[in-house]
């Protein structure tokens, strides 16, 4: 007999997987593809902690599990180490990011290697390699070909550590998403992906999606469909007019005031000083450019400039708090469309200029944010709802329209599409659905990314590099830091900027923003399919078979970054013919996260737990299995050292038990038990139960002297998934030659487990005594039915002091004592 030594057996087995690809389905051939994916990691620091092995050794299970259970499971692994993350790492031990991304490779990898997942290690994927973010380029190119890429000058989020812009995704609460300081706004021309054009179909797919429903329910409310209608104000005095986007028609008659964003192209007509400065490149904003400046008053000019300047600064999340309102009188009045009052426009910065249109009818009795402003700036507060009291705050709630004309009576909600259609019918409104999602920002003024392929001709403006020309290498400089001055470290490279226009062959410059990393991050799962990667992104009829992806496992906090990217571009690719799905994901599913002394395991909490000790002192198949016994994989659970050991002594008696087994009878009740709870618990990622339920049978069958080698195969097969180098190993012993994990995952019979009771008639000397009732699996066991019969009450009555002369056991029927 061996002990069970995990240092001798995990290696080993971890080189012959590979060597004889194992885990390497073919691609072409396959016959019952399943894609099992995991969210690839970002190498940004001294390694993979507990917490990233705990994901991937979840998913890993579910893969191992598919593939014992007949299916081609093809998990591949990669590395998303282009981006801020790893650069910031990069910057913080002081080394160039190219030369820290192949030290992080290596040693990523090798842990990867060594936590024994069935990954295809012939198929990997980095972002940061030319070969594969020429393709991330390309993807670019496309969207641009489409109209889905723009340039525009915009407020977006900057951080002020970090020295780049944000997309709104990766703002939290106001906070930077990397690095935790607080976003400022900043006026920047920037590339964006048009994903507001597929919010629709974003929204109205994700009730099909097999996903965690938390996740399906943050995208929702970042998407945020709104049903309302855009309603035209007449300035009279200019002759111009402002547009308000309103959920609330109903309270067309309450509106006593308008309030435009400080970005709002009206304000911007007003303070700009001449009409030279108004005309901009944007035509929705050239409608203002006509205001007679004269009708202006410089004081009040003076007073909008500081205000929208004042503003400028404060981040959305500040502004949309519910702090003390604040805003400036325009000077002029709009007219309500319904009944023809005039009422004041103000500028606040309370309304948004991302959203709707910039602008809103302010309706103070049933807006709250409404409400406070009037009280603020004194200005008229109109019931137009009732049923509430609007005396100390805004009624919000529903009720019967008063005060309003011809709508008296109409009661809201219901009401609100009467009221759209009878404004349509007069021409002072439109129905309008928005959406709050906004157009995803992808440019960032950084270094470490994929160069954006664009250039830029003063006279034939933005084009992109030709696709033979791809990829524009990322310039390899002394200096990368970030500047903070709104341009990344390219734009001082002479030799990168200046080129010559696809199009005229006059000098031009290149683009010198890099992409996000949640660009790379988008696709990377069509890439795994390609061999031939010089010549095309991904390899279009292995996307038809092995795509959309059958199983993808990772965390919630990607739910609106990189799922929703995902999902966008994967449509993109749809629309333009590539692939002929449009969700990249039929399954989702996230899983908990790690928690050590009472936070969520993180470099920035400083609780970060190393895998390798761990896997030095017990080996990688203890911390699987000890991982995965923690808790519901959906929940996540508390990392102690101490589980660690038990975990250890389970797996050393396993062995013991195993290299016991005999030619010896089966438990066969036992097994089958465990064969289902097994399956069911796995197949729904239950792995915590699963492994109690190993215990379980453990513990019965460890009562056996020997066990039989039957029991020893199926209970090996079950562990597999979650000890895939020691059961390899016992496998073997018994006497196998292919592996365990291509073996099919034993069945269960479902008729046996039935645990169905069964009454049986018990009588003594022929005369009905009582009834017994046993489980129908011991009714042919005629000892414990006369040990039960004996148990009865009236029966025992008639038994005793008498002796049994005669048992007659019919089988599940009737048990009859002659007595002497
Ligand atoms: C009048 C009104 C009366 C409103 C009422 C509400 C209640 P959602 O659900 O988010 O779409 N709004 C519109 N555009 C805005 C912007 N750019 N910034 C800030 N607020 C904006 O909300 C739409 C409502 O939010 C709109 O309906 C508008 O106020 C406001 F009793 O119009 B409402
Ligand atoms: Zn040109």
């Amino acid at each position: 007999m061996n002990q069970y030594n995990p240092s001798e057996i995990e290696k080993k087995w971890q080189e012959k997987w590979e060597k004889a690809k194992v885990f390497s389905p073919d691609l072409d051939k396959a016959k019952n593809p399943f894609f099992n994916l995991m969210m690839f990691p970002y190498p940004s620091a001294e390694g993979m902690h507990v917490g990233n092995m705990y994901a991937f050794t979840g998913a890993d299970v579910y893969g191992r599990f598919q593939r014992m259970s007949g299916n081609d499971v093809f998990e591949p692994i990669g590395l998303d180490g282009f981006g801020i993350h790893s650069e910031n790492y990069a910057l913080k031990v002081g080394r160039h990011p190219a030369e820290q991304a192949e030290i992080s490779e290596k040693n990523f990898y090798r842990q990867l290697h060594s936590i024994g997942n069935s990954y295809d290690w012939n198929r990997t994927v980095e972002t940061y390699k030319p070969e594969y973010y020429h393709w991330t380029q390309w993807l670019f190119i496309q969207l641009f070909n489409a109209g889905l890429a723009y340039k525009k000058k915009a407020p977006v989020n900057f951080c002020p550590k970090d020295l780049t812009v944000l997309a709104d995704e990766q703002v939290e609460g106001g906070l930077c998403e990397r690095c935790g300081s607080v976003v400022e706004k900043r006026e920047l021309e920037q590339w964006f992906f048009k994903i507001t054009d597929y919010a629709e179909k974003l929204l109205g797919n994700i009730e099909g999606l097999n996903w965690t429903e938390k996740v399906k329910i943050a995208q929702r409310n970042w998407i945020g469909r709104s049903e309302g209608a855009v309603i035209s104000f007449e300035i009279p005095q200019l002759d111009c007019q402002i547009n308000v986007f309103t959920t609330r028609p109903d309270t067309l008659f309450g509106a006593t005031f308008l309030v435009l964003s400080p970005e709002h192209p009206f304000i911007k007509a007003l303070i700009s000083q001449n009409a030279e400065n108004q005309k901009t490149s944007n035509d929705t904003e050239d409608i203002y450019s006509d205001i007679d400046i004269q009708k202006i008053d410089t004081k009040i000019r003076k007073e909008l400039s500081e205000y929208v300047k004042k503003s400028q600064n404060k981040s959305e999340d500040e502004r949309k708090e519910n702090k003390e309102k604040s805003g400036v009188f325009t000077g002029f009045n709009a007219v309500n469309p319904v009944n023809g009052e005039e009422i004041p426009v103000w500028v606040s910065d309370y309304v948004l200029s991302g959203y709707g249109t910039g602008a809103i009818m302010a309706v103070p009795a049933h807006d709250e944010r409404d409400f406070e402003f009037a009280k603020k700036f004194d200005l008229p507060i109109k019931e137009v709802i009732g049923g509430g009291d609007i005396r100390a705050k805004a009624y919000e709630g529903d009720g019967e329209i008063i005060n309003s004309q011809d709508w008296n009576g109409w009661k809201t909600p219901e009401s609100i599409s009467k009221v759209i259609s009878w404004l349509e019918e007069k021409g002072l409104g439109k129905k309008q659905i928005n959406y709050h999602l906004r157009d995803w920002l992808i440019s960032r003024q950084r270094y470490w990314g994929p160069p954006i392929p664009m250039i830029h001709c003063e006279k034939c403006g933005w084009n992109p590099v030709p696709e033979e020309d791809l990829p524009v290498l990322l310039p390899e400089v002394e200096d990368y830091k970030p500047k903070g001055n709104g341009k990344s470290p390219l734009a001082n490279i002479e030799s990168f900027v200046s080129t010559t226009c696809p199009k005229c062959g006059g000098e031009a410059k290149r683009e010198t923003d890099v992409s996000d990393s949640f660009v790379d991050s988008c696709w990377y799962f069509f890439r795994y399919t390609s061999t031939d990667i010089e010549n095309n992104a991904f390899d279009i009829e292995r996307v038809k078979k092995w795509l959309p992806v059958n199983m993808y496992i990772g965390g919630a906090e990607h739910s609106v970054l990189h799922l929703l990217y995902a999902r966008f571009i994967t449509m993109v690719l749809h629309d333009l013919k590539f692939i002929d799905f449009e969700e990249p994901f039929s399954r989702f599913f996230a899983h908990g996260l790690i928690i050590k002394d009472g936070a969520k395991m993180s470099k920035s909490k400083g609780n970060v737990i190393v895998p390798d000790q761990y896997i030095a002192k017990f080996g990688a198949d203890t911390l699987r299995c000890y991982l995965m016994f923690l808790g519901p994989f959906s929940a996540g659970g508390d990392f102690r050292d101490s589980g660690m050991e038990g975990m250890n002594r389970f797996l050393k008696r396993v062995w013991k038990m195993i290299e016991s087994a005999a030619d010896v009878d089966s438990d066969s009740q036992m097994l089958n038990k465990t064969v289902k709870k097994v399956t069911e618990d796995v197949s729904e990622l239950r792995y915590n139960t699963a492994i109690a339920g190993l215990m379980e049978c453990y513990n019965a069958l460890s009562k056996k002297d020997k066990i039989s080698k039957e029991e020893a195969k199926v209970f090996l097969k079950l562990l597999a998934p979650f000890a895939p180098h020691m059961t390899e190993e016992l496998w073997e012993k018994l006497g196998e030659t292919e592996s365990i994990h291509l073996q099919n995952w034993p069945k269960f019979d479902e008729g046996a487990l039935v645990e169905n009771e069964i009454n049986i008639a018990v009588s003594v000397n022929g005369k009905a005594r009582g009834v017994i009732m046993v489980s129908a699996d011991r009714v042919d066991d005629q000892n414990f039915i006369e040990q039960k019969a004996k148990e009865n009450a009236n029966v025992s009555k008639f038994l005793d002091g008498v002796s049994v002369a005669k048992v007659i056991y019919v089988p599940g029927k009737i048990i009859n004592f002659v007595t002497k």
